[in-house]
């Protein structure tokens, strides 16, 4: 018998990386998907023919009710969310619907449906919960006893989603559990988010397209790593015997300069100032100065070993928009 995935947010970065990994490994995939006409649809269906779609929303319980009930998964992977930090001080209402209330939805649907408590989930937990609390940083980076502080609406309602969460495990025995995962950019990332953002301008720079990039502050840190590592390390985390909460992390921060350093030297650009422009419009009202992982429990328990560097995962991410300019 084939095991059965349900994934949310299959239309985003993650849910793509996810959805080739688990057919390799065999999987019937079902993916959720919003909207009367989702823009993405086609696209998912064109490029993920194996994926079976679902209408669903994460603010309406009824419909996730329904998800689980027409596919029965055994492993439920809960990607969807408002994601993207600075949008989530615009509409911090939605942001607590979706990204908070949608993980209590999810959970009571599980609940609601899944008589012999079979089911794995999955709950896309993040760094921005640990947010301003650098002053109490362990030396090796932020591990899963690490206060938190988060600094946005969306960090708010991750915490939500994180502690409400386990606390299904601990109450009703749920195999739940979150990956609190750093940073993980890639070709399939938003373009919104600041790498994208970089490598789309460096490749359009290159192709005579563009002339500069807008951007906000260049001073803080991340610790960036490439997506299809981290679904990797999601999955290993729902094969363990217990649920338990893992930290998946590079162990390296890296500023914003250094990306674009990065960046524009592959395209043979040496001095990134005169093509980069500061825009107060992409600064936030709080904004999180240092994030950094640490992944030794991951490492120890589940196996996990990120694979590409932070230098290569820049280049890989310049390449591919090379290449989209140049197929255009
Ligand atoms: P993403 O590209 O922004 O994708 C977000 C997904 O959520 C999209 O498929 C979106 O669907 C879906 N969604 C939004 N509102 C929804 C709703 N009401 N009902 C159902 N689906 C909805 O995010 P990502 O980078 O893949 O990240 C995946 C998850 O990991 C997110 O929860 C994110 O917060 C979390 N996370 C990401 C990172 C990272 O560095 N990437 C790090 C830590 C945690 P539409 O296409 O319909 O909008
Ligand atoms: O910002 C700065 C910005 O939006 C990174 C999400 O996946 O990772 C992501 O959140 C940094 C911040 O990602 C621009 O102020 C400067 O300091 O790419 P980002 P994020 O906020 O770290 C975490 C782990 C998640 O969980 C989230 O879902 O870059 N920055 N100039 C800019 N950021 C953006 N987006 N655009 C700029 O123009």
């Amino acid at each position: 018998m084939k095991k059965k995935a349900l994934i949310t947010g299959i239309t985003g970065q993650d849910g793509g990386h996810l959805a080739q990994l688990l057919h390799k490994k065999g999987y019937k995939i079902y993916g959720i998907i919003r909207g009367q006409s989702n823009p993405k649809r086609e696209q998912i269906e064109n490029e993920f023919p194996y994926v079976e779609l679902i209408e669903a929303d994460l603010i309406d319980q009824s419909s996730l009710v329904r998800a689980f009930q027409a596919c029965k998964p055994d492993e439920v992977y809960n990607l969807g969310a408002i994601s993207h930090v600075g949008y989530s001080f615009k509409d911090p209402q939605i942001t607590a619907e979706i990204t908070g209330k949608g993980v209590v939805n999810m959970l009571e649907a599980i609940r609601l449906t899944d008589s012999d408590n079979k089911v794995r989930f999955y709950q896309a937990s993040t760094s921005e919960m640990f947010g301003g609390t650098d002053y109490n940083r362990p030396k090796k980076g932020y591990n899963e006893d690490s206060p938190f502080h988060p600094r946005s609406p969306y960090g708010v309602a991750k915490l939500y989603g994180h502690w409400i969460t386990k606390n299904y495990r601990e109450s009703y025995g749920m195999y739940a559990l979150s990956g609190i995962l750093f940073n993980h950019e890639g070709e399939r990332r938003g373009i919104e988010f600041v790498t994208r953002k970089i490598t789309d301008g460096v490749a359009k720079i290159k192709a005579g397209k563009q002339k500069f990039i807008e951007l906000g502050d260049l001073w803080p840190k991340r610790d960036w790593g490439y997506a299809g590592d981290y679904v990797e390390g999601m999955w290993l985390m729902l094969q363990q015997d217990k649920p338990k909460d893992y930290v998946l992390a590079t162990g390296e921060a890296h500023t914003i300069e250094e990306f674009l350093d990065i960046a524009f030297r592959e395209v043979g650009i040496n001095d990134w100032r005169p093509y980069v422009k500061q825009n107060p419009a992409f600064m936030r009202p709080a904004e999180v100065d240092y994030l950094l992982g640490d992944p030794s429990r991951a490492e120890k328990e589940l196996g996990w070993e990120r694979k590409v560097d932070f230098p290569g995962l820049v280049k890989l991410m310049v390449q591919h928009d090379l290449k989209l300019q140049l197929d255009k």
